[in-house]
C-alpha cells in the first residue's frame, strides 16, 4: 500500500474528521546525524504540517497546508516536536504536542487556532502539570474533551513512579519497571478545562486489565503493555483505548464503558511494520472505520523517516477489532 504522503516524511498520524474532510496531524520527520540509541534522540523533528483530504480514495489528492508551528515558536520548548494531536471545541481548533522543555524534560502544549488547517498560537508555557509524550484528545458526546499521554523509555514516563509532580532523573532512558508480579505503568488521563488549554482534574494513570486474571497487566508482558502512542475512539456507546506496545511492536487496543477507564485488553489491531515505531489513530468516516499509522517502507527501513498510510478496519458482531497485517 503506497503512503499518503510521499515528498515529505510523516509519523504519528492523528485523523479527525473536520469540516466534512479527513485531517491528518502527523509529526514531521527529518533527517539528522544524531546517532541512533534507544532514548529516541534521533527522532529530532522540528515542526508541524497539517494535511487534508475530502476522500480516502486511494487516487484522492491530499493536501499540504505547510508549516502550522515550528520550535522557535514555542517560548518553552528546546527540541524534538513529537507525536502530536488535534481537537474541535465550540468552533476553535486546537493543536497539542510534545516537545522537551529548556531543562530537557517532555511537556505538552496547546495551540489555538481558527481552521482545521491552522495557524496555530501555540500558549507561552506548557499545560500545568503536564508531562511525557503523545498526547492524544477525545471529545465525547457530552462535550468533556479528555486528554490521554505518556510514553516510556525516551518519553520518560516511568520518571514519575513517584507521583505526578516528582520527575525521578534516575529512571530516565531506555527503562521501564519489570520483576515477578510488578504492574505496567499506564497511561494518564485527564479531563481538559472548557477552554481546552489546560486539564480540569488530577492527572489519573489508565488502568489495562488483562481479561484472563481481572488484574492488571504485568510489566513483564511486553506484547501486551502500554509503551506509547494513545489514541481513543468510541463506537456503540463502548469506549476503545488503543496503543503501541514499543519494543514488540504491536498496536493493541483495551474496551471500557467509561472514557477514564479501566479497560480490558482486547488484542492486536496491526501486526508489526517495517520499523521501529508503530503509532496510530481511528477514525470513522463516512460510516467506515479507518486506520492511520506510519511504516518505513519509503526510507527503505531507516526507523526515523517514516511515512503515514491509512486502511480500512473491521470490528466482528462483538465489537472485537479484526486484527490487520501491514500492507
Ligand atoms: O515520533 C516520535 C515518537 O516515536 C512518538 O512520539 C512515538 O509515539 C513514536 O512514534
Amino acid at each position: 500500500m503506497a503512503p499518503l504522503i510521499t515528498h515529505l516524511y510523516t509519523a504519528d498520524p492523528s485523523a479527525h474528521v473536520f469540516e466534512g474532510r479527513v485531517f491528518i496531524y502527523p509529526s514531521h520527520d527529518r533527517e539528522t546525524d544524531i546517532a541512533f540509541n534507544d532514548n529516541g534522540d534521533q527522532y529530532d523533528m522540528a515542526d508541524y504540517h497539517v494535511f487534508s483530504t475530502e476522500s480516502l480514495d486511494p487516487a484522492a489528492p491530499v493536501v499540504d497546508h505547510g508549516v502550522v508551528l515550528k520550535t522557535e515558536d514555542v517560548p518553552w520548548a528546546s527540541k524534538q516536536l513529537w507525536a502530536p494531536d488535534a481537537a474541535c471545541k465550540d468552533g476553535k481548533y486546537f493543536l497539542y504536542f510534545p516537545a522537551r522543555d529548556k531543562q530537557g524534560i517532555f511537556r505538552i502544549g496547546a495551540a489555538v487556532g481558527d481552521k482545521p488547517e491552522g495557524p496555530f498560537v501555540p500558549d507561552p508555557e506548557p499545560i500545568r502539570g503536564s508531562y511525557s509524550i503523545d498526547p492524544a484528545t477525545f471529545v465525547d458526546e457530552d462535550n468533556q474533551a479528555y486528554m490521554y499521554f505518556g510514553g516510556l523509555w525516551g518519553g520518560q514516563l516511568q520518571c514519575y513512579q513517584k507521583g505526578n509532580d516528582v520527575f525521578d532523573a534516575e529512571w530516565q532512558g531506555p527503562k521501564e519497571p519489570s520483576g515477578p508480579g510488578v504492574w505496567a505503568l499506564g497511561p494518564r488521563v485527564a479531563r481538559m478545562s472548557d477552554d481546552m488549554r489546560q486539564f480540569a482534574g488530577e492527572v489519573q494513570e489508565v488502568v489495562i486489565l488483562a481479561p484472563e486474571t481481572g488484574e492488571r497487566i504485568l510489566a513483564d508482558h511486553h506484547d501486551r503493555r502500554f509503551f506509547e502512542a494513545a489514541w481513543m475512539h468510541k463506537r456503540n456507546g463502548v469506549y476503545y483505548f488503543s496503543y503501541s506496545t514499543g519494543d514488540t511492536h504491536y498496536l493493541c487496543y483495551a474496551t471500557g464503558t467509561s472514557p477514564m477507564g479501566p479497560f480490558t485488553y482486547g488484542g492486536r489491531i496491526l501486526e508489526p511494520v517495517l520499523g521501529w515505531t508503530t503509532h496510530h489513530s481511528i477514525v470513522e468516516f463516512q460510516s467506515r472505520w479507518w486506520l492511520f499509522h506510519h511504516d518505513c517502507e519509503l526510507s527503505k527501513g531507516v526507523d526515523h523517516l517514516r511515512s503515514v498510510k491509512v486502511k480500512e478496519i473491521w470490528y466482528d458482531n462483538d465489537g472485537r477489532i479484526v486484527t490487520e497485517k501491514p500492507e
